[in-house]
């Protein structure tokens, strides 16, 4: 049974852009870039994302801001990269890292070398100049089984901010009580990660990496001060608030 291919999809249809990346997921699935259920995850940021609007909300344009101003502040960002996140916003995710001069690490919880090789390959194609997380013997965070538990020396051990879209509640809540502060995108408000990250930007990986690349260009010309006033001023748990309102007005339209 064959899915349809992006180019099948007329543009004129209302689920264009939705179904267009729906196509891009199956399609890494079916090149072993997604696992099996990366597709279940994708179907699941669905239909949170229908009920955000598919639009961008000002809870979560705000979750940027303070991400872009964190990841500016860090002293060691790292971008931690799993089968959706590579399926879906590679190129975007390659010139983040450029443009924070930050690592790029991948992570994965359904871990095989043929994933890993393959999406090391999707990140190096799309202009990544070095991918970590592929290393024989990895340093491990505590409090997490193998292989989640896997970091990098020069990755994920080291870094003080780490931005993981998609992550599961075990490693966000590992990470951060490993000193990390986490920045999480996950279009779910009530999930664990979204709950216990630092900073979580309850939107589409499509649309929120792109805007998150603008907005640390355009805080990078601001003071370290302002910088620390925009991170300050965040408060995860009402912004998740806000997020879940958004979701919950739309059913009264
Ligand atoms: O590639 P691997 O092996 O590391 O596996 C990755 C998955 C995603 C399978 C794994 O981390 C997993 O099982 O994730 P969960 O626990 O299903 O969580 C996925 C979360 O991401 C859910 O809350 C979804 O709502 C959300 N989500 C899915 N697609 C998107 C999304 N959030 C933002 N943008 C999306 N495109």
């Amino acid at each position: 049974m064959s899915s349809k291919n992006s180019q099948d999809i007329p543009p004129d249809h209302p689920r264009y852009e939705s179904l267009k990346v729906r196509a891009r997921v199956v399609d890494a699935y079916k090149a072993g870039i997604l696992a099996d259920s990366g597709l279940i995850a994708h179907g699941r940021g669905e239909a949170f994302d229908y009920l955000a609007g598919e639009k961008t909300s000002p809870a979560a344009e705000k979750a940027i801001e303070t991400a872009a101003a964190t990841l500016l502040l860090a002293e060691n960002p790292v971008i931690s990269v799993n089968g959706n996140t590579a399926a879906l916003v590679p190129g975007e995710v390659v010139s983040l890292a450029h443009t924070l001069n930050a690592k790029i690490e991948i992570n994965l919880f359904y871990r095989t070398p043929e994933r890993v090789s393959a999406i090391e390959k999707v990140l190096k194609d799309a202009g990544a100049r070095e991918v970590l997380g592929t290393e024989e013997n990895p340093e491990h965070i505590e409090g997490l089984a193998s292989p989640r538990s896997r970091a990098s020396k020069e990755g994920v051990y080291k870094a003080d901010v780490m931005l993981v879209p998609l992550e599961d509640g075990d490693r966000a809540e590992a990470l951060i009580s490993n000193g990390k502060k986490v920045i999480t995108v996950d279009l779910n408000p009530l999930s664990r990660t979204a709950k216990t990250a630092t900073i979580t930007i309850v939107d589409n990986l499509v649309r929120a990496i792109p805007l998150l690349t603008g907005e640390v260009e355009r805080l990078r010309k601001m003071d370290k001060s302002t910088l620390q006033h925009i991170v300050h001023d965040f408060d995860n748990h009402s912004n998740l608030q806000d997020s879940l309102r958004v979701m919950l007005e739309s059913l009264h339209e």
